[in-house]
């Protein structure tokens, strides 16, 4: 299976966030980039395809509020990286704010996810990266690893959150249903709900969104990833959650996967993007799940297995010191 990743990815490398009340080192921190290399083997890079695929599935306002908000915050004085500390719970009406504190209200849904100065250079290519391992799979390969970095899960049409700026994920859809794909399904097997993913096309029908994940009474991001979110309008029937428990290991997670992958055979896409995340690790800092290196092949060969054309999305996982290796034990069984 071919690679993509790009050295600007690494650029993104905000310094805390603030995490159950403290600051804290930032999880999704370049030191995932390098766990994953060096056990994946030879990468190619991006190429640029620009902004009008980004601007496809998110807002122009928004995009340039990512560019703009690190500078902004270092013109008002602001010590370290961009974070919001107010959110417009009341919005009696449209919001033209200048303020940054103001926009990184309007613009986000946590207090996770700094905007460091590298970050539109590393999002804007992690998108780049999701775009030219598309290109691969739609020549008719097989499969293709977009190793994006940030991820992208989390970020909506006009917010960002989850360490997520632009959805990945979700703008390689969009490009493959423009390419002239009729159908395509987004399969998120990261531990966290992919609300971005799910939001971004809960009112379509031509893009099914199905989601594992820790249920949101536990878990982050609380909000979303309920198995009675079903979809709207004409994409009623075309979202689907299956919110598990935490503690989950291999058999319930593979019981899971099986509906999972009956529902793709059903909708019959003619694509298949797998938002993959390694957090479903057991010793993975910040969830639950009890996933060990050796089941990660088992998954991967599982998903397979549906024969579909298949574009690997890289979301999340933290536990550093085993990324890489269950990334490339996932890859292997694919
Ligand atoms: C991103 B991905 C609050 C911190 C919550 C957000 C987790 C984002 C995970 N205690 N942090 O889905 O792996
Ligand atoms: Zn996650």
């Amino acid at each position: 299976m071919r690679k993509i990743w790009d050295a600007h990815q690494m650029e993104h490398a905000p310094v805390v966030e603030l995490h159950n009340g403290a600051f804290v080192p930032h999880a999704e921190h370049p030191g995932r980039a390098e766990s994953i290399l060096a056990a994946i083997g030879g990468t190619e890079p991006a190429r640029d395809h620009g902004e009008a695929p980004i601007l496809r599935v998110h807002r122009r306002d928004y995009v340039d509020f990512v560019k703009r908000a690190h500078a902004d915050w270092k013109a008002a004085g602001r010590p370290g990286d961009a974070a919001g500390y107010t959110w417009p719970v009341v919005r009696r009406r449209p919001l033209d704010l200048e303020r940054i504190d103001a926009r990184l209200g309007q613009y986000s849904y946590d207090a996770g996810t700094p905007i460091a100065e590298g970050t539109w250079a590393g999002a804007y290519w992690s998108a780049q990266t999701a775009l030219t391992a598309l290109d691969i799979v739609l020549a008719g390969e097989r499969s293709a690893f977009a190793f994006c970095r940030p991820p992208g899960h989390h970020a909506g049409a006009d917010y960002l959150g989850g360490y997520c700026y632009l959805n990945n994920a979700a703008i390689a859809a969009q490009a493959a249903i423009d390419a002239g794909a009729g159908r395509a399904v987004i399969l998120d097997i990261d531990y966290h709900h992919g609300n971005g993913t799910q939001d971004i096309f809960y009112d379509r029908g031509d893009v099914l969104f199905i989601s594992i994940h820790a249920d949101p009474r536990t878990d982050y991001p609380f909000y979303w990833g309920h198995a009675d979110e079903a979809g709207e309008g004409a994409g009623e029937g075309a979202n689907h959650n299956i919110p598990l428990p935490r503690g989950t290991a291999l058999a319930q997670f593979i019981a899971a996967l099986d509906e999972a992958i009956d529902r793709v055979r059903i909708f019959a896409p003619e694509l298949l993007i797998l938002s993959f995340g390694a957090d479903t690790f057991s010793s993975d800092p910040i969830s639950f799940f009890r996933l060990e290196t050796e089941d990660y092949p088992v998954i991967g060969r599982k998903i397979a297995d549906a024969g579909l054309p298949t574009l690997v999305v890289m979301e999340g996982g933290y536990a550093v010191d085993d990324l890489g290796a269950n990334v490339a034990a996932f890859l292997s069984g694919f």
